[in-house]
């Protein structure tokens, strides 16, 4: 199922059973309705589900809409979601301050209920066009998995939290055996189906939350492994090749073997400001170019950095 054929998901959140029914009883017509008697909740059930707008009340004992919404737009799994504050203090400082702490509109009570539902229904429309924005920003249109755009956006991440740590940060480059005598021998559509065939394979065989796996370029795809040393990235390499290999993808044309095969290359840092992440990629890409010289169809080893592993 598309993600754009799914009912859409409200969540209410009002302290008042009765303030959440008159709003979640015509709403459920149109939109998959969930409700939070307290802030508390809330943040509780957004991690639950996915939610694609929240309808928050301001005033609630414990934690008050203010918060709710603030810490709604601290974490990254939540502040793209759309927050309507739906209040009885009408004054101007208090609309004011719920737009400023990051809601895209405020509607005080007493209400209308064709003005709610009208309004909800344009942060829904925009919510849904700034999420495919979003993908069409982040994934790889042919293959379907994370592109190069998000390949740097997750390095850049990955490098910072390593850093932290520190851990250790693997990255592995893998690369295509013989790809353009593939697309010579059977033609750039069926090189396209291949292409696809090794992403999925590849997005298959990297099983941590952590890991990202994205298309590097051409037929280049990467793998970034937080929290991982060279013995795990040289685990999660193998098993990416002969995953790649049990494929068994013709490739007649192969000087290497009768199916297609990859490269890998393999590097691992512990970022400790003596190493920068061109240095990562530098080495992996150098790992790589070890790999297809030895003769392809195999992983190699960065032999930097040498420190501290
Ligand atoms: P090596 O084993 O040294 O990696 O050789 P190779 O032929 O794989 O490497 P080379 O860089 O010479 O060729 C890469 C080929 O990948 C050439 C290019 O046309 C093909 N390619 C890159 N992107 C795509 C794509 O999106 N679709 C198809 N069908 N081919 C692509
Ligand atoms: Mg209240
Ligand atoms: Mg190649």
């Amino acid at each position: 199922v598309t993600d754009h054929k799914r009912r859409r998901t409200i969540l209410i959140v009002d302290d008042i059973p009765e303030n959440v029914s008159v709003l979640a009883v015509p709403l459920a017509e149109d939109y998959e309705v969930l409700f939070a008697l307290n802030g508390e909740d809330a943040l509780w059930q957004v991690e639950q589900e996915s939610v694609d707008l929240i309808l928050l009340d301001v005033m609630m004992p414990d934690m008050d809409g203010y918060e709710v919404c603030q810490r709604l737009k601290l974490r990254e799994s939540t502040q793209s979601i759309p927050v309507i504050f739906i209040t009885a203090k009408d004054d101007v400082e208090d609309e004011e301050k719920g737009l400023a702490v990051g809601a895209v509109d405020y509607i005080t009570k007493p209400f209308r209920l064709p003005i709610v539902k009208a309004r909800v229904k344009t942060h829904l429309d925009l919510k849904a066009k700034t999420d495919l924005l979003m993908r069409l920003a982040n994934v790889d249109g042919l293959t379907g998995i994370p592109n190069r755009r998000s390949f740097d956006i997750g390095l850049e991440k990955e490098w910072r939290r390593a850093a932290r740590g520190p851990t250790r940060l693997s990255l592995l480059l893998l690369d295509i055996d013989h790809f353009k005598l593939y697309n010579d021998h059977y033609g750039h559509v069926q090189g396209d189906l291949c292409l696809k065939q090794v992403a999925a394979c590849l997005a298959e065989s990297v099983a941590r939350a952590g890991d990202q796996v994205a298309r590097y370029g051409g037929e280049e795809f990467a793998v970034i492994l937080p929290s991982t040393d060279r013995e795990g990235a040289h685990e999660v390499a193998f098993k990416i090749l002969h995953g790649i290999r049990d494929l068994n993808l013709e490739h007649a044309a192969s000087p290497t073997a009768a199916c297609v095969t990859i490269s890998v290359g393999i590097a691992s840092a512990l970022p400790d400001g003596s190493i920068t992440q061109e240095n990562l990629i530098t080495s992996t890409d150098e790992a790589l170019y070890m790999a297809k010289h030895r003769g392809r169809n195999q992983v190699s080893f960065s032999s930097f950095p040498v420190a501290s592993s």
